[in-house]
């Protein structure tokens, strides 16, 4: 009976992961916010003769960006003619931990009002922590004025359209060698207790195989000293405090 019983549990399983999949969203097009044009790591999708015609509104494409972590490349949209709206406000999401959610850590705003026919630039640096693969990249339209952030990868909007695309995360080449340490920054040079800050690394070498560390001890105050490794004890268990 146990045996019976591990055997259905395993069945589930593998049929739960095997159909596991991004959410799907709901748009409700509109003119002035459809993507004419989207290019990244290499990848170029003109959509003038694929953009939906019906809700959802939704298109998932085969083409594949190529990017390395650590490493920043331009993201280009081109909204198409004006219509209904004159503007669009567009988000994208990477899946960089590829866990099949968009989550808002992996999201940033591509702009707020997007006029049609103007192509669009913004830089995404591929964080040191992505994980090696295939995964995907969601942008998402809607008319501007309204709200379309960081958690808004799969709310129903009452305008604009959603591309998926793929994107594959290279392996960074092994570290060999000496490797530079580069230069780390922080956003804040006083902290304070639920205050977030970042910290980052310029310049560093970019391989497999590099482990990053916080360092105590480089700050001339004991006092402050103190506060800073009680803060990143503690955020590092209840909210990121940022990613070298
Ligand atoms: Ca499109
Ligand atoms: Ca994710």
């Amino acid at each position: 009976m146990k045996h019976i019983f591990t055997l259905i549990l395993s069945t589930i399983l593998v049929a739960t992961s095997s159909f596991a999949q991004y959410c799907s969203t709901t748009s409700s097009g509109g003119t002035g916010t459809f993507m004419n044009e989207v290019s990244f790591g290499g990848m170029v999708n003109n959509s003038v003769a694929t953009n939906p015609t019906a809700s959802p509104y939704y298109m998932s494409y085969t083409n594949t960006a190529n990017v390395s972590p650590g490493a920043t490349y331009p993201l280009t949209v081109t909204m198409g003619p004006a219509g209904t709206y004159t503007a669009a406000i567009a988000s994208v999401w990477i899946d960089y931990n590829q866990n099949l959610v968009f989550e808002a850590s992996e999201w940033q705003q591509i702009g707020t009002a997007i006029p049609s026919g103007a192509p669009t630039t913004i830089s995404i640096t591929i964080p040191v922590t992505a994980t090696p693969g295939s995964t995907k990249m969601r942008i998402r339209t809607r008319g501007n004025g309204n709200i379309n952030g960081a958690g808004d990868a799969c709310t129903t909007f009452g305008s604009g359209e959603t591309e998926d695309y793929n994107v594959t995360i290279i392996p960074a080449v092994a570290c060999s060698g000496t490797p530079t340490a580069g230069t780390a920054n922080a956003s804040a040079t006083a902290v304070c207790p639920a205050n977030p800050f970042t910290l980052s690394l310029t310049g560093a070498t970019l391989a497999s195989g590099l482990t990053y560390h916080h360092l105590m001890g480089l700050l001339s105050h004991p006092f402050q000293e103190l506060q800073l490794q009680h803060i990143l004890q503690h955020k590092a268990l209840t909210q990121p405090i940022g990613v070298l």
